[in-house]
């Protein structure tokens, strides 16, 4: 891949024309995402420390209590977006409701949705494990000049107008479309600038990884259980070794590595969970809109997730994602099993 030293900033500048709807207010969107994920990052970095700086739940030498790091993060995106009013509604995994914001002069103008999960795979961070933010972005459906409704929010992922995700991982990485590419960034902690590293991401049509929880194994589907064992499978005629399997349960550090190497994602729904564990909103449609715009796809099992129609903010969906042709498979042999 070719490295340039063109920065994040400079970047998003440079491609703000490219935009469907060019005011620039989804540039500066994007620059408050970018803000907020260093101020996070941050934090991220010194989750070591906590047991020496202090407990969660105790209070810190201000006087503040210390706060988990999930709900640090949630605020931390929350509290910019607002600040900055650049959007006209916030809904976040770790809030129940969405947050309906007024934006200047209290008249409701902006015309941004966005949908984030500002801390996933945050049971890792104890154990020192690369855990993410991932973002979503929607243009309201309703008429500007008014309070957002719920509606603006359910939109099939088809719509989005960018979607991404930050890693906090040995360096930490904004990876991020606006439907025209992907582009990975890398933050140079010393300056506190990110820096374009991975110019237009592509997604290899074929893998050798694939990512699944296999302890779950006894209570997946018949077409799941089918395709792990397709993946361990030997067969010399066709040129087929068995496949890597690597799983962090950090879904971005997974869908990162695999967008990088090729593979596939999974998690199913099982006879525990019928739709699975993770979310449309928050997690799956961010994801698939990336793993599409770089030449991949997503699925939930059956059917695109980018044109499933939600119907409500924290809905569940099974969730295939990765390598196309790997994809396809997983698809094939669940139609097969039902
Ligand atoms: P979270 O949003 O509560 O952090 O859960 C989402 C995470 C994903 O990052 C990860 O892929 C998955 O849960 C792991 O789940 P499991 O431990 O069931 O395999
Ligand atoms: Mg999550």
């Amino acid at each position: 891949m070719t490295k340039t030293n063109q920065t994040l900033g400079e970047f998003i500048i440079g491609h703000q024309e490219s935009f469907k709807y060019s005011s620039g207010e989804l540039s500066r969107l994007i620059n408050s995402i970018r803000l907020a994920a260093k101020v996070v990052n941050h934090e991220v970095n010194k989750a070591g420390l906590v047991d020496i700086v202090g407990e969660v739940g105790e209070t810190n030498v201000q006087g503040e209590d210390q706060k988990k790091l999930d709900v640090y993060a949630n605020e931390k995106f929350i509290q910019t977006l607002i600040n900055r009013e650049i959007v006209c509604g916030i809904a976040s995994e770790e809030n129940d409701n969405y947050i309906t914001i007024q934006g200047h002069n209290e008249k409701h103008n902006n015309k941004y949705v966005v949908l984030m999960d500002p801390l996933d795979g945050s049971s890792n961070i104890d154990v020192n494990v690369s855990v993410g933010t991932i973002f979503s972005i929607y243009r309201r459906v309703t008429p500007i000049g008014q309070p957002v409704e719920m509606e603006d929010f359910l939109q099939p992922g088809n719509q989005q107008v960018a979607a991404g995700y930050i890693i906090y991982g040995t360096s930490t990485m904004l990876v991020y479309s606006t439907g025209h590419g992907v582009n990975g960034f890398t933050l140079n902690p010393a300056i506190g600038t990110y820096y374009l590293s991975h110019p237009n991401m592509k997604i290899p049509e074929e893998g050798q990884i694939y990512s699944i929880n296999e302890g779950n194994y006894v209570h997946f589907p018949q077409g799941v259980k089918d395709y792990i064992k397709y993946c361990q499978l030997e067969d010399e005629e066709n040129g087929k070794t068995p496949y890597t399997a690597r799983y962090i349960g950090s879904l971005v550090s997974d869908f990162h590595r695999n967008l990088i190497k090729g593979g596939i994602y999974i998690y199913p729904k099982s006879s525990k969970a019928n739709n699975g564990k993770l979310r449309l909103l928050y997690e799956c449609n961010p994801m698939a809109f990336l793993a599409e715009q770089a030449g991949g796809k997503a699925s939930n099992g059956f059917h695109r997730i980018l044109d499933i129609k939600p119907s409500e903010l924290h809905e569940r969906v099974p969730f295939f994602c990765g390598s196309t042709k790997m994809v396809e498979k997983a698809e094939k042999m669940m139609a097969e099993a039902e």
